[in-house]
């Protein structure tokens, strides 16, 4: 018979190759300048931005697939719409679009993919699915780190203690759930504000003013930002999101130079 490969790969080579780096990786983002709780758009842009500028960057998505809310357009109506102030943001991103009525009409499928791969391209952020965020460290009146197990043993309810990642800052882009933000507010009984209707023009406004840091390490972005100061909802329109991730990076880069 014909061989179509000269260098076979065998099953146990497999395994031993997918062990060995995934947690090399693994063990290298135990300490990083900054983790992105939640791989939606508003945490992949800021995870790229902090990456180009040499930040060692680790995303924890709870889901197997990264993207959060992008890929699904509207209704499954797979496209996505961004306003035309983005365009050249969308061109760096080598982001195919329809003017149409003022504003970019996008693949969504596309649109998913290319904010996963310009991210994890930059070399410097790490990410890592199927990992739930469950908890936050504190140290020195700072949040420090979070706490992760993994997305399986969540959903099957076990009884197994998650694992400590140290950081220096800690972006909460968990869309609607706000989880870092919702776990912090409840310890130190903070009230957030939740998010309010939907209204497009409000909630693109929104969600990059409310863009902050939430406590000495943590910040908010995208979806997560409203959910604390009671910003808008909006559908799939996503220049906020991408603009909310661009500040978050900025302010990250601020903040970390004081700590
Ligand atoms: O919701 P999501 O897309 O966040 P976003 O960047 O964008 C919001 C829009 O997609 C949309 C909208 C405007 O068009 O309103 O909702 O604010 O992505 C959030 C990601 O966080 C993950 C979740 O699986 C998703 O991929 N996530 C949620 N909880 C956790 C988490 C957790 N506990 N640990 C890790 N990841």
């Amino acid at each position: 018979m014909t061989k179509h490969f000269l260098n076979p790969v065998t099953d146990v080579k497999v395994s031993k190759l997918i062990l060995k780096h995934y947690f090399e990786n693994l063990t290298d983002a135990l300490i990083s300048d900054v983790i992105i709780v939640g791989g939606g758009p508003s945490g992949l842009t800021a995870a790229r931005e902090l990456g180009n500028s040499g930040y060692k960057v680790v995303i924890m998505e709870r889901k197997l697939s990264p993207g959060g809310g992008t890929w699904g357009g509207s209704m499954s109506f797979n496209k996505v719409v961004i306003q035309k102030d983005l365009k050249d943001y969308l061109n760096e991103l080598e982001l195919p679009f329809i003017e149409d009525e003022d504003a970019l009409v996008v693949d969504s499928c596309l649109f998913a993919s290319q904010l996963i791969s310009k991210a994890l391209k930059t070399q410097n952020v790490k990410l890592f699915n199927l990992m739930t965020v469950v908890d936050l460290e504190y140290t020195n009146n700072a949040i420090t780190g979070v706490v992760v197990n993994n997305t399986g043993i969540e959903i099957a309810g076990l009884h197994v203690d998650p694992m400590v990642f140290q950081t220096k800052a800690v972006l909460d882009s968990t869309g609607h759930d706000a989880i870092a933000a919702n776990i912090y507010s409840r310890r130190v009984q903070l009230p957030l504000r939740k998010e309010h209707f939907m209204n497009a023009v409000q909630g693109e406004e929104d969600t990059v003013n409310n863009t902050k840091m939430l406590a000495n390490g943590l910040f908010v972005s995208g979806m997560a930002a409203n959910n604390v100061d009671g910003g808008s909802r909006m559908g799939p329109i996503f220049g906020g999101m991408i603009k909310s991730g661009l500040k978050a990076a900025k302010l990250i880069m601020e903040y970390i130079k004081t700590v």
